[in-house]
């Protein structure tokens, strides 16, 4: 296909028409975007992964317990990343000899393939079958599949990538694609000491930083766009009143960036909107279960009550 019929040239010329220019944060993932998001993960100033960990780990029993019933299940998986998080409930399913499929649907190839690869290295008895593209999407296409019960994962606090309007318009959507008693796993960030968040944004390794460059190298690349990424520099602010934690790339000086059959220009000054990692409060989570067709069944803290992972059920 040429370049400039693949959906990813037209959202990114798109994005770049608007104003305040704007890039959509599901297109970090290529392979070395996938490979700096493990270094974020790793880094010490990102502690969402960490706290994570932590309530998979130590109440690995209880969440599976809040998630299974006697009966077949497909266990659906938003955005696994490499998997590690979710090979520990795999494990424990296993253990308890649970009846189900795992389908995790990612938009990069690479993390479905790794994560089939993983899982049927360690855990060869559990049924696997990735899909790779847009959540909405292949949402879709599951509503059309075989009416077995379903319990969606969306952990390391994936939905926060979306403004609350989105989010919330997300869960009514997912809503439609589920049948009453079945349940999702949503990992949410919380809000807590506002230097906390903008660090774990901003951390002092640089590799937010070059996370957020590589989406231009990633255009160079595969778009053949001219950017100077030496141009542009990453700015990162938490907003304790909204809770959202925005990424941006200011462009230092007036310049023209060539796409094959566009030119896009930029201001001194003038700001992409990179990404929106929105940060949550109980009382907000309690309401967007309630507003989009799901009750709150149970409530994971990490041992700081920095993060949840919270287990609605549709109703
Ligand atoms: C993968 C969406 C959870 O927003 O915390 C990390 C992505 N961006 N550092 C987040 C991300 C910059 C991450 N999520």
């Amino acid at each position: 296909m040429a370049v400039k019929d693949t959906q990813f040239y037209y959202d990114i010329i798109s994005g770049l028409s608007e104003f305040p220019k704007q890039l959509p944060s599901k297109y970090f993932y290529d392979a070395i975007g996938d490979k700096l998001f493990q270094d974020i993960m790793n880094c010490k100033d990102y502690y969402l992964t960490r706290c994570e960990m932590e309530i998979l780990e130590l109440q690995t029993e209880d969440i599976i317990a809040s998630i299974t019933s006697d009966d077949y299940f497909e266990l659906v998986e938003l955005g696994p990343g490499d998997g590690i998080k979710s090979i520990k409930l795999l494990k424990e399913l296993s253990r308890q000899k649970a009846d189900f499929s795992y389908i995790p649907i990612d938009i990069s190839h690479s993390v479905i393939d790794n994560l089939e690869a993983l899982v049927s290295d360690t855990l060869p008895q559990v049924k696997t079958s990735g899909m790779n593209g847009d959540y909405f999407d292949m949402l879709n296409q599951l509503r059309n599949s075989n009416g077995a019960r379903r319990v969606v994962l969306c952990l390391g606090g994936n939905i926060g990538n979306m403004t609350l309007t989105e989010s919330h318009a997300f869960c009514e959507k997912l809503r439609q694609s589920l049948s009453q008693g079945d349940k999702i796993i949503f990992g949410f960030d919380l809000v807590k000491n506002p230097a906390i968040i903008r660090k774990a944004y901003d951390d002092s390794e640089g590799i937010t930083r070059r996370f957020n460059l590589n989406l231009l190298e990633r255009m160079n690349r595969e778009l053949g766009s001219d950017f100077d990424v030496t141009n542009f520099e990453h700015y990162c602010n938490y907003d304790p009143e909204t809770g959202s934690c925005k990424s941006y790339l200011i462009c230092l000086e007036d310049l023209d960036v060539h796409f094959q059959d566009t030119v896009v220009s930029f201001r001194e000054n003038e700001y992409i909107n990179m990404e929106i990692s929105q940060k949550f409060t109980l009382s907000q989570i309690e309401k967007m279960a309630q507003h989009t067709g799901f009750t709150v069944d149970r409530t994971f803290f990490d041992s700081k009550k920095w993060y949840v992972d919270s287990v609605w059920e549709a109703i």
